[in-house]
């Protein structure tokens, strides 16, 4: 293959010594582009206000170009709060009665998606393979193919994807599954996704499954298939077991004393299932009378998204319940939940997962979640802990050594709780093991090569796109802003 073209709308620029951000994705994509060396393009996390943006700005590490561009504030709010942030999200996340619908909004979306392809596209060879990432930039490929590349695209959802009857309530479905079909390979994380992907295209004759992995729809024939992201599995665990001397981590080891912790780690964010946690671990507690005293439940959790009204609102709310728990239950000597609202660095978050005896991931719907793989990974394998793990998170489909819980079953939870806490070792060093080796097989690095070989390495692939008309967009096919 060519050189590597990574799109995603947040890039993990490395900072003046060359050190990328912490975390999977990327470490991963980076080995990826640094082996066939290319470009991650993506929003520089800035406003222009409402001047044009300047050109990209462009950042070369070794044989890595990282290229970023500014938004005007009415791009930033029509295009990521507004249509991916409080529709894209709450629809793939099965929230129907969260999304907000706005003409604005939806061609604001769509707009950036053109911005984008015209800054990225002047960079790009022929024989470059273009790899997008996620639910802003659907439209990506389309609005590349109309420009003239007829490059291999694929494109990998890291949220799930629902079903018709959810997809359907979104008035422009047919303009994100039209985008979708622009691309040669698209990647879900679950086999469940991608059969609700399918669903849809047969739901409304928009397409159909021809077999082999392969769909056909508006007229386009391209791959679909699952790839579950992992997490760097070996080096967190090297992680976790260093960290153990970390002064933090000794200090909360002191101050935890013998009572047994549990531990949540979540972006706030309504899909992670965090009030309904809470009401759990209540739950829990008062109908187990002997763990007074003797649990702490410890909840990191940093602030998303807070210029979005249904974040803001909570963070209010998750302080005001885990401070009314705590003023219930708790005693002079004892705070039953420890709730904290910032980030924490992975090397110390890496030491209090392995210091918790139960891990608690309990979303309300997840496309993976990558916190259940680190709580795995980051246990001691003479003395895991165990994870408690809602199975709606896309990692409950292999993860098969966890307690599956449903989150919104606020007693079964409490219940699973209960057993966690009072698991024999041998149960816990089995269930434990079978994770464990799953996740050192299937980590991060073999995520990016499975679904890079898929698209770069089928020539059963059509590649037939680049003599495409123009799809037309909402805003030419009847929505304006004004409307
Ligand atoms: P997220 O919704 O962000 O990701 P998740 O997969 O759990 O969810 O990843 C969160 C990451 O942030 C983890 O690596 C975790 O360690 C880190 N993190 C969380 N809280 C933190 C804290 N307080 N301090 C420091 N780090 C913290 C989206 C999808 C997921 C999918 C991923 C990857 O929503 O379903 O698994 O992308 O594809």
């Amino acid at each position: 293959m060519g050189r590597l073209v990574v799109v995603s709308n947040r890039v993990p620029v490395p900072d003046k010594g060359g050190i990328a951000p912490a975390g999977g994705l990327a470490v991963a994509l980076k080995v990826a582009l640094e082996e066939h060396g290319g470009i991650w393009m993506g929003w520089s996390g800035k406003s222009s206000g409402e001047h044009e943006p300047q050109p990209l700005a462009q950042l070369q590490q070794g044989n890595i170009t990282y290229a970023l561009t500014d938004l005007t504030d009415t791009d930033f709010e029509e295009y990521y709060q507004g249509f991916a942030n409080r529709v894209l999200w709450p629809i793939c996340h099965y929230r129907l009665d969260l999304a907000e619908y706005g003409r604005k909004e939806m061609a604001g979306y769509f707009r950036v998606n053109r911005f984008f392809a015209h800054r990225l596209a002047p960079l790009v060879k022929p024989d470059d393979v273009i790899w997008v990432h996620d639910y802003h930039l659907i439209p990506l490929a389309a609005e590349l193919r109309a420009m003239g590349l007829k490059n291999r695209i694929g494109f990998f959802l890291h949220i799930p994807w629902p079903p018709a009857d959810v997809l359907f309530t979104m008035p422009v479905h047919e303009e994100i599954m039209r985008g979708l079909s622009h691309y040669e390979l698209v990647g879900f994380q679950t086999d469940h996704d991608l059969e609700n992907f399918a669903g849809c295209l047969r739901r409304e004759g928009i397409g159909d499954e021809l077999g082999g992995g392969r769909y056909s729809a508006y007229g386009r024939v391209f791959k679909g298939d699952s790839y579950a992201i992992g997490i760097e599995t070996a080096a967190f665990a090297e992680f976790a077991k260093k960290a153990s001397t970390h002064k933090v981590v000794k200090r909360t080891r002191e101050s935890i004393g013998d009572r047994s912790l549990i531990i949540g780690v979540d972006r706030l964010d309504y899909s992670k299932g965090i009030t309904q946690r809470i009401d759990a671990f209540e739950r829990f507690i008062l109908a187990n009378p002997a763990q007074h005293g003797h649990v702490t439940y410890l909840q990191i959790t940093p602030k998303s998204r807070s210029e979005v009204p249904e974040y803001e609102a909570m963070q209010r709310m998750v302080a005001e319940q885990a401070g009314r728990v705590n003023g219930a239950l708790g005693a002079v000597d004892w705070v039953p939940i420890r709730y904290i609202n910032r980030s924490i660095g992975r090397h110390i978050l890496a030491g209090l997962y392995r210091l918790s005896k139960v891990g608690l991931v309990t979303p309300l719907r997840d496309g993976m979640n990558l916190v259940a793989k680190e709580y795995v990974a980051a246990q001691d394998p003479d003395d895991p802990g165990v994870l408690l793990l809602s199975r709606f998170a896309g990692a409950a489909r292999k993860l098969y050594g966890a307690l599956l819980v449903n989150p919104y079953d606020i007693e079964g939870t409490a219940n699973a709780m209960a057993r966690a806490l009072s698991m024999p070792l041998e149960e816990r060093k089995e269930r434990w093991k079978t994770m464990m080796d799953y996740l050192l097989e299937h980590d991060v690095t073999r995520w990016c090569d499975d679904f890079l070989k898929d698209l770069t390495g089928r020539p059963d692939l059509p590649g037939e796109h680049a003599d495409e008309a123009r799809v037309p967009y909402p805003e030419e096919a009847g929505i304006k802003a004004s409307d």
